[in-house]
């Protein structure tokens, strides 16, 4: 029970698992095995994907020769262990030439150098297959907001993503972009800091049909936002492309922990949504294990991950089958025929008419029961394992 499968799409980042447990206050605790030993162990594991930065592939810097010994390298043990590249990305935040941003950086040559580096490693991730290309734009922000014009730099962000749309077009790499909102860390202030910020953005491109969002837990949490209503609402656009699973408490630092370590119930209540609407893409997990894990840990972190999302797959299918919890649902959701068909007729003069005529009476409405309570506690006891 709760074996992964490839069709479950759970994906992990070369940097997740390979994450040697540095922090401000601290170096490394232990090192990582090589992407080449990742990618077979994640493949032993169940996964079925592994997704990267350039650079956590080929170091900055890496001639064209040591890059096409390591691509080809890391493409055999792809083949060998059946993992696939479903994204790819771009690292734009190590480097010090970023420490004022990539694309929104005030020297055209930093924003330049930016959009080359990206180009590339569009190259890279098109040779290893993958179809999604993430914009995470860590170090686009301020902290001193007399730096920089906040409008320009929404107008450079947008010259480079509609810049790259193009190129990834010219290739025919049939990819598509997805943008990923963090409102904080490193930067003081992050431009595009949510989920609705990112979706108002993308209507403004030259290609908006092939750009969407990828949302993560842990950026929505810190904040203290609802994440489960945020990927709803790129969901429901058609524009949730990607996602980016982890625990998070709130108003903390970035803290990437293992996807079910905090907030059982939001986790629960994310994972019945992208079942019961069916999203059909990678499922990332973008965590890493805590500092205190010896490279054995590290592992089970990772197993951690895909098993307590399958746990919570069937408690969400557990959900959808309690007779209890049903009853409740079809109580609170029971409608009226008549108000219904007005209210989904559109504006016409004849339906304008059939409103006014709707016999609706706000105090007997007012009355009706929401028996919350119950379905809350029913729903924490069925997550309690207690049903
Ligand atoms: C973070 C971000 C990154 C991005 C990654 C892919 O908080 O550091 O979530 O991990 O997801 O760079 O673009
Ligand atoms: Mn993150
Ligand atoms: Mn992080
Ligand atoms: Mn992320």
């Amino acid at each position: 029970n709760f074996v992964p499968q490839k069709s479950d799409k759970f994906t992990f980042g070369l940097w997740t698992v390979g994450n040697p447990g540095a922090d401000p206050f601290g170096g490394p605790v232990r090192t990582p095995v090589t992407p080449v030993e990742r990618v077979h162990k994640l493949g032993e594991l169940g996964a079925w994907g592994v997704n990267l930065h350039d650079n956590d592939l080929v170091p900055f810097g890496a001639s064209a020769q040591q890059r096409d010994k390591i691509v080809s390298e890391f493409k055999q043990a792809l083949t060998d262990s059946g993992v696939v590249v479903p994204m790819a990305t771009t690292n734009l935040f190590s480097h010090p030439v970023f420490k004022d941003g990539a694309f929104t950086s005030n020297d055209p040559k930093v924003r330049a150098f930016a959009l080359r580096k990206t180009v590339e490693s569009i190259d890279l991730g098109a040779e290893l297959g993958a179809k999604i290309y993430v914009f995470w734009g860590g170090r686009e922000g301020t902290e001193v907001d007399a730096s920089k014009d906040a409008v320009t730099a929404l107008k450079r962000f947008r010259e480079a993503l509609d810049f790259l749309s193009e190129y990834a077009i010219s290739q025919n790499y049939g990819m598509k972009f997805a943008l990923e909102p963090k409102p904080n860390e490193p930067r003081g202030d992050i431009y595009l800091p949510t989920v609705g910020a990112m979706l108002g953005f993308i209507s403004t491109l030259a290609h908006p049909e092939m750009v969407g969002v990828n949302p993560e837990y842990a950026h929505d949490t810190i904040a203290g936002l609802n994440f489960y209503h945020a990927v709803a609402q790129a969901l429901e656009m058609g524009k949730l492309f990607h996602i980016d699973l982890n625990g998070q408490k709130p108003g903390r630092f970035d803290q990437d922990l293992r996807f079910g370590q905090e907030d059982y119930k939001s986790n629960f209540f994310l994972v019945k949504l992208l079942e019961d609407y069916k999203y059909d893409g990678p499922k990332h997990f973008d965590a890493h294990a805590l500092r205190t894990s010896d490279p054995a840990d590290v592992w089970e972190f990772a197993k951690g991950c895909m098993r307590s999302y399958l746990i919570l797959k069937e408690k969400a299918q557990q959900f959808n089958a309690d007779p209890e919890i049903q009853a409740l649902l079809q109580e609170i959701n029971a409608g009226d025929a008549a108000s219904d068909a007005v209210l989904s007729a559109g504006f016409s003069t004849e339906n304008l008419a059939a409103l006014k005529s709707l016999d609706l009476d706000p105090e007997a409405l007012a009355l009706k029961p929401l028996p919350y309570e119950k379905l809350d506690q029913l729903t924490f006891e069925l997550l309690l394992g207690v049903r």
